[in-house]
């Protein structure tokens, strides 16, 4: 007795939609995309086994570029919906996906929520520190002093968010900061994050060179982390009070079964991941 023929390993392409991507040559959210359709493929996840859900802005557009479900929502509520859709469809491996403006100015209070729920989300936020669709207003992550910028040309004079050290103090369990300049650092995160058991939280610099050209220069400051990961939330505070916001890596790791919240939804990644982990 034959079965059918087994079928072709997945590649990071498979997950790629026919849909040509209208950002600006040159805009970090490319190699994101590319970073997430190869974690993807690394996991061979069935395409139908995948959600995407954004808000709005350049980085939100993300989902249409892709072959899995997505869902490109409303600006600022992309976590609710992915809430929502997990809730529902605890089968699914949920991605959530935005910009700085879309996850730390409108959907802030959501974002702080959906760390200390705990659903198996992984979150990936593109930060340019700009709100770059709507042409170059300052963002909650702006640099307080950003004079470059014509609309605010004295700068914000606000200190920045920190958006680590909030989803530290809010409960996440899983912590990242990868930059589109290192798409192979990137992926790795991604894959890790998926796997995580849990809500996980991925920061990644994505420069938007348009309303912010001097960000052509992170590829000079952006730098790996010195230290491990720890899984210590002192420590971890401490570390992304201190650090220079431009430190790539795993920056903090609860061990999953210290974490509360839906162990449900973390046991059916945990599955999924076991079935279709490929060996790199
Ligand atoms: C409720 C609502 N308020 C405001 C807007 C306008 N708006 C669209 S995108 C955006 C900001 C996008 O910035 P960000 O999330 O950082 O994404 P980027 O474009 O930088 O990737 C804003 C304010 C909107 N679409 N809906
Ligand atoms: S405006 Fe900025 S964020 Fe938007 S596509 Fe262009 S470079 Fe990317
Ligand atoms: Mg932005």
């Amino acid at each position: 007795m034959h079965g059918p023929p087994p079928k072709p390993p997945l590649k990071a392409k498979d997950y790629k939609s026919d849909v040509k991507p209208i950002w600006c040559a040159g805009c970090g959210h490319f190699a994101v995309l590319s970073a997430i359709t190869k974690a993807l493929a690394h996991l061979s996840l069935p395409p139908e086994q995948v959600a995407l859900v954004s808000g709005i802005g350049c980085s939100s557009r993300l989902p249409a570029y892709t072959h899995v479900y997505g869902f490109h929502g409303i600006h600022g509520r992309a976590l609710p919906i992915a809430t929502g859709l997990k809730a529902a469809r605890d089968d699914l491996t949920v991605l959530v996906t935005g910009g700085d403006g879309d996850g730390f100015s409108i959907g802030g209070n959501h974002f702080m929520h959906a760390c200390r729920r705990n659903l198996d989300l992984t979150y990936i936020v593109m930060d340019n520190e700009v709100y770059g669709m709507t042409k170059g207003q300052a963002s909650p992550t702006t640099a307080p002093d950003w004079e470059q910028n014509s609309l605010t040309p004295h700068g914000t004079g606000l200190p920045s968010f920190n958006p680590a050290a909030i989803a530290l103090a809010s409960g996440a369990g899983f912590i990242a900061r990868g930059f589109s300049g290192d798409p192979g650092g990137l992926t790795q995160l991604l894959i890790e994050g998926i796997l995580y058991p849990g809500f996980s939280f991925i920061h990644v610099l994505s420069p938007c060179i348009t309303y912010h050209p001097e960000q052509k220069e992170w590829k000079q400051s952006v730098h790996a982390l010195t230290e491990n990961t720890t899984a210590d939330p002192v420590i971890a505070a401490q570390r992304v009070q201190e650090n220079d916001r431009m430190a790539t890596g795993l920056l903090f790791k609860a061990p999953s079964a210290q974490r509360q919240g839906s162990t449900q939804a973390a046991a059916s990644t945990q599955q999924i991941s076991e079935q279709f982990l490929v060996p790199s």
